[in-house]
């Protein structure tokens, strides 16, 4: 459960501080080196808090980096990007949480050997630690600095401004606001050394620091301990947090983080026997995702988890689609409140609706507090002439609402928790359907039909009746429908109350499911993925790859190498397949596994896993195994895009993590949630998987 890397490759630190992200929920800390800076991309990422600078992209907003450590020897500062080192090397326990560090620096013949242990507080959410230590063989007269550094990295725009600096007692405090709705930032940090030498704090560069003058004794350990805090809340909270980091004692936190992880361990762990590149990677999936659940309602999970600013720090349909069937077999109230989240942020959903001329909650694509969209009608830049693309996201990719419905409705089969329904879980529900409800037109043959769409494969914009659109449709109609019959059958009164007020909507949706144009399997059973798809170009990948002019070009949108031809990004009728594997038959699921195969560009990390799982379930369990390493260790061999078009993609793939652990449960376990049973499918790999699921836990 040690997640290591040796040696120091500078080209590669951003991927480096991905992985050894650590994070609770409340922040995400890049597990950047003490001596980094913004250059290097240190990020303490918080979530739910999100700015606009100008007219430039919405994002969360990053705070000041506490953690800001370094010694300078002869005046040159010791980074191993420039210093040389005999060992580098940074590793990440997965038991604990604790990022452990170390190096040995040569300078003058001398070793200098810094050590450090840095986790994320997973109990008192706002604070964070680090253990610093260095040494040397030899004396050496050195400075070491320790504080806050004020220049945050940021993607679009300074976010935090009226920056001042305060010691209280010994204790650095930095606050600010933010530019748009001026939000309070505030970090504080104390520290505590076990070496006598006189302070001389020192603001320079925008930096606040302690700094000491040792003369270093051989082999003997200089130690500091921070302890710092971010708080965010309107109420202005400095005095709380300045209690929180004095009372913080070190030992005793060590303590209780072991604690939290050795609990969370004993329910979430899987065990895969006889692979251990496998074993490790699915469990630094875990890890990351109990990292990442959501300290409460009002927040949920990014696309890039806490890893920073990329996709403008919003949640997208990943959460519900991907990552939330972890948190249902294993943190039952963290998936509740990624419902909840979604609930919170009807009003905005209505306004979206109401923009396009649509009835009903139109849910973001791109969403931040309280579900606000930070999509951008140019989403995309082109990375030779750096040109803004004209991106349809934001308003075609209408499958969001379906997501929102298939988790609603998989936390209440689990949960049995019919509470949420009548605190805002049914109105969304019956809000979503009225916007689908407004969006289809019918035919001539008084078919619903889908038009002007994107599905979950974004290379193609602008078609119709996507298949994976319009079944999930149907499946939100029924669903409405089977929930005003569980109020028929357990409250009464209620269910005349509701049958009153939305009768309109339920008599449309009665129709729709009925008769929705739904695509069936062609004579080779094979189901077109939207009109017209089986008649364009059929190439393969690899020809279709030999054509692009620069690296990081983008396949789809109007001008886009894949858009004329069946080339897809992702998993989509396939996708179809497994999140309603009732639908149609192994033979139809297969022809149209192998079909579609040949066809997927993966070129979204929300892919692989819909493959792997599709592949068990049809006994290509080695195929199956192939997809599945690929995509659960995506962050540890690093293999991902970094750019779309001209913009920076990297950071944490939190749908992958998520698809992983459903690769695992529906796909090698074989569960099937309606009939409660296992079918597995072990592949050849690995010996056995075990694992504990939280099945129907009441929610209290
Ligand atoms: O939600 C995904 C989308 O399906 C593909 N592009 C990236 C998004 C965020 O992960």
């Amino acid at each position: 459960m040690l997640i290591k890397e040796d040696g120091y490759n500078y080209k590669e630190r951003f991927k480096t501080s991905s992985k050894f992200l650590i994070a609770n929920g409340y922040y995400g800390y890049r597990g950047s080196l003490s001596e980094d800076t913004s250059k290097d991309m240190v990020v303490w990422n918080l979530n739910g808090v999100y700015d606009q600078v100008d007219n430039q992209w919405r994002e969360s907003v990053n705070a000041f980096n506490p953690l800001f450590t370094f010694i300078k020897y002869h005046n040159e500062t010791l980074h191993p990007a420039i210093t040389q080192t005999k060992k580098h090397n940074l590793s990440l326990d997965l038991t604990t949480g604790i990022l452990n560090r170390k190096t040995t620096f040569i300078i003058d013949d001398c070793e200098i050997i810094v050590r450090s242990r840095r986790f994320a507080n997973q109990k008192n959410l706002h604070l964070i630690h680090e253990e610093y230590q260095l040494s040397t063989n030899k004396p050496l007269n050195i400075e070491l600095y320790q504080g806050i550094d004020m220049n945050v990295f940021d993607i679009s725009g300074r976010h935090i401004k009226k920056i001042k600096q305060q010691i209280i007692d010994g204790v650095f405090f930095v606050s600010g606001i933010t530019q748009e709705k001026e939000h309070p930032i505030d970090v504080m940090s104390k520290i505590e050394t076990n070496f006598e030498s006189t302070d001389k704090p020192e603001l320079t560069e925008n930096k606040l620091l302690h700094h000491y003058s040792i003369k270093t004794i051989p082999n003997q350990t200089y130690r500091i301990i921070i302890t710092a805090g971010v708080i965010h809340s309107k109420q202005h909270q400095k005095d709380i947090l300045h209690k929180m980091i004095l009372n913080s004692n070190f030992s005793s936190v060590i303590n209780e983080n072991n604690y939290f992880w050795k609990e969370k361990w004993n329910k979430a762990k899987i065990h895969i026997k006889g692979n251990q590149e496998a074993n490790l990677a699915i469990n630094y999936d875990i890890f990351q995702l109990i990292s990442h659940r959501p300290y409460n309602e009002f927040v949920s999970i990014p696309a890039r988890g806490l890893s920073g600013q990329v996709y403008k720090g919003a949640v997208f349909w990943d959460t519900e689609i991907y990552m939330f069937l972890f948190y249902l077999l294993n943190d039952i109230h963290s998936a509740k409140n990624l419902i909840k989240y979604r609930i919170h942020g009807l009003p905005e959903t209505k306004i979206k609706a109401n923009h396009y001329h649509y009835d009903g909650a139109f849910y973001a694509w791109e969403s931040q507090e309280f579900g606000f969209d930070a999509c951008s009608d140019y989403n995309l830049t082109n990375p030779i002439t750096n040109e803004p693309v004209r991106t349809y996201f934001k308003e075609l990719q209408i499958h969001i609402n379906g997501a929102i419905v298939y988790a609603l409705n998989q936390y209440l089969t689990l949960s049995k928790d019919y509470s949420i329904l009548k605190s805002g879980g049914l109105e969304m529900l019956i809000e979503i359907n009225k916007f689908y409800a407004s969006f289809l037109t019918k035919n001539k043959k008084n078919k619903y039909e889908c038009i002007n769409v994107i599905g979950p494969d974004e290379y193609h914009e602008h078609i119709n009746n996507n298949a994976y659109t319009n079944y999930l449709i149907k499946f939100c109609m029924t669903t409405m429908i089977n929930y005003f019959e569980y109020f028929k059958k357990s409250n009464l009164s209620y269910y005349h109350e509701i049958s009153r007020k939305y009768k309109n909507i339920i008599n449309k949706a009665k129709d729709i499911e009925k008769n929705i144009f739904l695509p069936k399997p062609n004579k080779d059973g094979i189901i077109s993925q939207f009109d017209g798809y089986l008649t364009l170009k059929d190439i393969a990948i690899e020809d279709l790859l030999a054509k692009k002019k620069t690296e990081n070009e983008y396949l789809g949108g109007k001008d886009g190498l894949a858009s004329q031809t069946q080339i897809i990004k992702q998993a989509d009728v396939v996708l179809l397949l497994v999140l309603f594997p009732n639908l149609f038959s192994k033979e139809i699921q297969k022809a149209n596994y192998h079909y579609y195969k040949k066809r997927t560009e993966h070129g979204s990390s929300l892919s692989k896993a819909i493959y792997s799982i599709l592949a068990s379930r049809l006994n290509e369990v080695d195929e199956a195994y192939d997809y599945f390493i690929n995509g659960a260790s995506i962050d540890l061999t690093g293999k991902s895009k970094q750019y779309a078009g001209g913009i920076y993609i990297g950071g944490n793939h939190l749908a992958a993590y998520g698809g992983a652990y459903m690769a695992v449960i529906l796909g090698f376990l074989g569960l099937d949630f309606n009939n409660k049973t296992f079918n597995k499918n072990i592949p050849k790999a690995f010996e056995d998987i075990n694992t504990k699921l939280l099945y129907e836990e009441a929610i209290l």
